[in-house]
């Protein structure tokens, strides 16, 4: 595999390009595919094309910050990395260089419970990178607890609980290729007692579709460390979440992954906002490439942002450093947007910079 000269990878877009050469023909439809006709995928990043920045002038920029809190943790950029499974696959640093990255980066990174590196490997290998873990509440209780127990005894910090996938998407490009996940991930193996190829739909079937608003509330009451509920795009769901015992809530749809025709994360940010009406962190993912995506994201009331494919790609194109330089690239373009809106940091934006505009043709 011939190096990247990542200094001429200047922007995500770039990244997903040299992923695209290197990853084979499953994984890529894997990784970048969506349910169904890809709407919902599609428009999660169109959303964004939706909306115009308006600037604030003559304000004293010189001393800006992308700094922000969450959940308690300072983090020096407002782009968390989101779950995203089987990382191996995408290069062998997988899950432990997708950590580091995020470290490196001043970021946290959210780990898969259907990784390829279990949750107590990517906390050795990444000792002082914050972390949170993505929890997928089994049919068997009993790897579900283990896997809780293996993350809180290893220092996360919380807990997602992903709520938008009681079943598999209708994952099309998966269904073309044939795709297979012929690698280990530790919780499917403990799940299903061997090392099989499952497809897709095959790992979700393990994920339990009963579960329901009470299981969230046993869920954060017995836990240690907050537990965010990650899925919803409705306010009344997000108010469900919070009565509920959830610390916070990310806005998404699963990267257009789950249910083709939901509503782009971005145009369901605000009813969700307005919901949790301050008592924990909103955040929001899906179509985020770009650090004017995450202005307009962070000025609609969202807390910070996570990113999926874009961090997925750098680590496809380059192992941990290419992740590395997804995240500083975001960062920059972060900073960037913050210094010509006329926003010294995160917490100066407000909804006043954002208005409607003309979808680009
Ligand atoms: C995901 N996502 C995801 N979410 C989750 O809760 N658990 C998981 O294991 C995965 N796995 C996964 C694999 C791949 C290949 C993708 C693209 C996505 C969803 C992910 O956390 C996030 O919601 C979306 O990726 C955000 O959209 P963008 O940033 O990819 O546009
Ligand atoms: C996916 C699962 C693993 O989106 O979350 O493929």
């Amino acid at each position: 595999m011939t190096d990247v000269d990542l200094d001429r990878l200047v922007n995500v877009a770039d990244f997903e390009r040299v992923a695209s050469e290197r990853l084979d023909a499953g994984a890529l439809g894997y990784f970048a595919g969506g349910a169904g006709d890809e709407r919902t995928l599609r428009e999660n990043v169109e959303a964004y094309a939706r909306r115009r920045l308006w600037p604030r002038v003559l304000v004293d920029v010189s001393d800006v910050s992308t700094a922000t809190t969450v959940l308690g943790r300072e983090i020096a950029s407002p782009v968390i990395v989101a779950p995203v499974a089987f990382q191996k696959l995408a290069h062998p640093d997988g899950e432990a260089g997708m950590a580091r990255a995020a470290a490196a980066a001043g970021t946290i990174m959210c780990l898969s419970t259907i990784a390829t590196t279990a949750p107590a490997e990517v906390a050795a290998a990444a000792p002082g990178a914050p972390r949170w873990f993505q929890l997928y509440c089994f049919r068997d209780r009993g790897v579900t607890r283990a896997l809780l127990d293996e993350a809180i005894d290893n220092g996360y910090e919380a807990i997602a609980l992903t709520v938008d996938a009681p079943r598999a998407g209708r994952r099309e490009r998966d269904f073309r290729t044939g795709f297979r996940v012929d690698a280990t991930a530790p919780a499917v193996a403990a799940a299903v007692g061997a090392d099989a190829a499952l497809t897709p739909a095959e790992i979700f079937a393990l994920v339990d579709p009963a579960l329901n608003w009470d299981d969230l509330a046993e869920l954060a009451s017995d836990c240690s460390i907050p537990v965010l509920v990650k899925g919803a795009v409705r306010g009344d769901d997000a108010g469900l979440a919070m009565r509920n015992g959830a610390a916070g809530v990310v806005v998404s749809n699963h990267g257009g992954r789950q249910l083709d025709g939901a509503p782009a994360t971005l145009d369901a940010l605000e009813e969700i906002v307005e919901a949790v009406d301050g008592r924990g962190p909103v955040l929001i993912d899906g179509g985020i490439r770009r650090g004017t995506d995450v202005v307009t994201a962070l000025a609609l009331g969202a807390d910070a942002v996570l990113v999926g494919r874009p961090a997925l790609w750098g680590l496809a194109a380059a192992g941990e450093a290419g992740a590395r330089r997804v995240l500083e690239l975001l960062r920059d373009e972060v900073e960037l947007a913050l210094v010509l809106c006329g926003a010294n940091s995160p917490a100066a934006l407000g909804p006043g910079l954002v208005r409607p505009g003309p979808a680009l043709n």
